[in-house]
């Protein structure tokens, strides 16, 4: 029978946006059926059409619902399925979760182009100038927050919640590639790191056989 709840991603082993929303359903246990697209194949848009009116993964189906942004889908799982627990529950925290979240999601066009996901990727990468700009930049919204807000846990705002999954493709990153980082950081770098799920999707990511030419080749 299909679930109620149907997730649309791509590759694993380069849609950074698409783990976001995954990781969110398994981290809170939420059944899910995953329908996966291989992306910038001969056939894509012709499968992507009838799921995503962007054409672009991630989308949720949820029986007459469809959400088709990554930071959208995690809104909608927290307030549909985890009673409004995917966001930290105090109202500064939250703003705070929304923040980082929101600005990961609509900043760091270079650290997008220049190191994309690619799970199977593990070698040195010099970054340039503005690239070292925004690593900083995630340095500092990782160790800052941690310092404000972590003392519950080893997440972003202590226990798990949605900003997590939209920085768990910038750890693959930040790894893969040899990104700079605080002690502060690398420590949240490796709490994402070592998430069993995020750690399930690399190795499912490095399974795949597709080599995308929109990313680095996999070995330098
Ligand atoms: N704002 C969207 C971006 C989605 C996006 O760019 N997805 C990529 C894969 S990670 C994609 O579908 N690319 C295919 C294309 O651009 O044709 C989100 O957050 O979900």
């Amino acid at each position: 029978m299909m679930k109620d709840v149907r997730l649309v991603i791509g590759n694993k082993n380069y849609s950074s946006w698409s783990l976001c929303p995954w990781l969110l359903l398994k981290m809170f246990d939420v059944e899910f059926e995953e329908i996966q697209i291989s992306l910038y194949q001969d056939n894509t848009t012709e499968k992507l059409g009838p799921y995503s009116p962007s054409l672009k993964v991630p989308v949720l189906l949820h029986k007459e619902v469809t959400v088709w942004d990554s930071l959208a889908i995690c809104e909608y799982i927290s307030d549909e399925f985890l009673g409004g627990s995917g966001w930290p529950v105090n109202p500064k925290r939250k703003a705070s979760a929304r923040s980082v979240s929101a600005e990961m999601h609509a900043e760091f066009p270079t650290l997008k182009q220049e190191w994309p996901m690619n799970c199977k990727a593990s070698y040195r990468l010099s970054p340039s100038d503005t690239l070292k700009d925004e690593i900083a930049r995630m340095d500092a919204i990782w160790s800052c927050t941690r310092r404000r807000f972590g003392e519950n846990g080893n997440y972003l705002f202590g226990r798990f919640s949605i900003a997590d999954c939209m920085f768990a493709s910038v750890a693959i990153c930040f790894e893969a590639y040899g990104a700079e980082l605080s002690a502060d950081a690398v420590s949240y770098m490796q709490t994402l790191l070592d998430n069993p799920f995020v750690q399930k999707w690399k190795t499912l990511g490095r399974r795949e056989k597709e080599n995308l030419a929109i990313a680095y080749a996999d070995s330098a």
